[in-house]
């Protein structure tokens, strides 16, 4: 199989990829990972691609609140543990939810629809709940003893024009977010914040951005 290249894909991107060879930080190696995001930005479609290495698109979504278990997913010679939780937004009802899954993790992915965020499907009132989803994950990594990196997955990247006609410039559009920059200093800065720009939209697509998020981090 031929790699793309992704280079592009993450603005904290360490350890780019070039051509096939692709090595992941064993860093990684046995992490426990809490799946966190507001409503409609990718949390089951994640969960799914983990648990099948597939983008299911068609299943039903509930407005409910649904715990899902555990699962422990191998990807190359890497063991990841993503935590059990609740399939929920990230509205402030939710927020105590949150604390558990934070608490027995190494990692925390945030995903962000940035569609919503920049471009013309531009949402304020998204914008204000993920602002609320920051502060409030900041809050609860904060009193850790160890700094807690937060990957922010900034996916719906394929809904934004902007990112078709120019990576670089959507990339910077993107780091000067508000919520971008809101997050980078909640999260402690660049070290422990990154953000990787992609998409769930299909499975090729999801697999670009896994390998990104692997490689943003080299410990
Ligand atoms: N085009 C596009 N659709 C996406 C992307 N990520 C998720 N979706 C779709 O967005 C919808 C909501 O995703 P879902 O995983 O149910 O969000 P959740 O509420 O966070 O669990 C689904 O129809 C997904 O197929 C993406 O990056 N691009
Ligand atoms: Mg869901």
């Amino acid at each position: 199989m031929v790699l793309p290249v992704l280079a592009w894909g993450a603005i904290a991107l360490v350890g780019a990829v070039a051509g096939g060879a692709y090595t992941y930080s064993k860093w990684w190696d046995g992490k426990s990972i809490a799946v966190l995001g507001g409503r409609g930005t990718g949390k089951t479609t994640l969960l799914n691609y983990f648990a099948t290495e597939e983008v299911i698109t068609t299943y039903e979504q509930t407005d409910t609140k649904q715990r899902y278990s555990g699962m422990t997913v191998k990807i190359n010679n890497l063991t990841l543990k993503i935590k059990g939780g609740y399939d929920i937004g990230g509205s402030s009802i939710n927020h105590g939810t949150w604390r558990e899954q934070i608490d027995n993790s190494d990692i925390v992915f945030y995903i962000v629809d940035i569609s919503r965020v920049i471009g013309q499907a531009k949402d304020e009132q998204y914008i204000n709940n993920t602002l609320n989803d920051i502060e409030a994950i900041a809050n609860k990594v904060s009193n850790r003893k160890e700094k807690m990196h937060i990957i922010i997955l900034a996916t719906h990247a394929d809904k934004c024009s902007a990112f078709h006609k120019d990576k670089q410039a959507f990339e910077k559009k993107v780091a000067r977010s508000q919520v971008i920059e809101t997050a980078e200093i909640a999260f402690g800065g660049t070290n422990y914040c990154k953000v990787i720009i992609g998409s769930l939209k299909d499975t090729t697509e999801a697999e670009k951005l896994v390998k990104n998020i692997l490689s943003s981090i080299n410990n």
